[in-house]
């Protein structure tokens, strides 16, 4: 399929997204949401084992396309909760549950959803001069995209509550600190720091990447005996793979292991 919003490949393992409306600092119109939609599920069928969502241009991703919302006298008030049901919760859903660990490089601003699409990855870096911010408060939204849910889990209750109620921006070296996102790095690094850890996944026991993942997320639910009991059967899928096997094996015979993520 070609693209015309996004840039896409998969190669040795990684798929590499792109955002491409630099002009428009990658906000979201619904094409780019089917093209970011339909990419994701090209990179399950290729076998991708990794992915690396980063943005063209200047920006990550400014939110919502503002400009396709007619909000003046005499239109329609339109109806967000279907905007998210449609393209957004799905998105973050995805992101949340796929089988494969998710870097984003956030290469500058990431506004509103654009904030909260970078926060629902695995992994986030992002460049020193790049920023986050919960637009939404500015034009009378809510956070959406999952920010209600993630912010208060990194950040805290008091940061969450300032930062979406103020909708101040965030520079990366902060979002660091407080825990938002795990790594801030010079501009020139990004996509080469970015580009690395990808590789070094795809290259990893991705099927134990992907139970670890689960085991994660479900911890936010869970009472400890729960998580217990989860963890031990994720252990036991882990402990019958190819990968542990091999990953033991080249422990005692001291060499690199070789894994397949079965
Ligand atoms: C944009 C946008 C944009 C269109 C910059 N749209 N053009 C979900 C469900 C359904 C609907 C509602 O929303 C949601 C979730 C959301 O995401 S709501 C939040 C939407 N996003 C925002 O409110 C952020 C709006 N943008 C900004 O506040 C600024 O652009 C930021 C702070 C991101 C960057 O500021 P600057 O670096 O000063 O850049 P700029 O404002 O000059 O923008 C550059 C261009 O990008 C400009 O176009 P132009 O043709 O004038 O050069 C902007 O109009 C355009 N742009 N964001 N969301």
């Amino acid at each position: 399929m070609s693209y015309e919003t996004i840039l896409f490949e998969v190669s040795d393992g990684v798929a590499r997204l792109t955002l491409n409306r630099p002009d428009k600092l990658n906000a979201f119109t619904e094409q780019m949401h089917l093209e970011v939609r339909s990419a994701i599920d090209a990179a399950e069928q290729q076998g991708a084992r990794c992915m690396l969502l980063t943005a063209a241009g200047r920006g990550f991703c400014a939110g919502q396309d503002l400009s396709a919302r007619k909000t003046g006298p005499g239109q329609p008030r339109p109806d967000l909760g279907e905007t998210l049901g449609k393209f957004y919760n799905p998105l973050i859903k995805k992101i949340n549950s796929i089988e494969f660990p998710v870097v984003c490089a956030v290469n500058g601003v990431a506004a509103g959803a654009g904030a909260n699409l970078a926060l629902a990855c695995d992994i986030v870096i992002a460049a020193k001069s790049a920023k986050f911010i919960q637009a939404f408060s500015k034009i009378g939204l809510i956070p959406d995209s999952g920010g209600t849910w993630v912010l208060p889990r990194l950040v805290g209750h008091a940061r969450a509550m300032a930062l979406t109620l103020l909708a101040e921006p965030v520079m990366a070296d902060r979002a660091v600190e407080m825990g938002m996102i795990y790594q801030a790095v010079n501009d020139n690094e990004l996509q080469a720091t970015a580009t690395a850890m990808a590789d070094k996944l795809a290259k990893a026991p991705t099927l134990g990447l992907a139970l670890t993942k689960q085991a994660i997320h479900a911890a936010y639910d869970n009472h400890l005996p729960d998580q217990l009991e989860l963890e031990r059967q994720l252990q036991r899928r882990a402990g019958h793979s190819d990968d542990y096997r091999e990953g033991v094996a080249a422990f005692m015979e001291k060499r690199a292991p070789q894994f397949k993520g079965q």
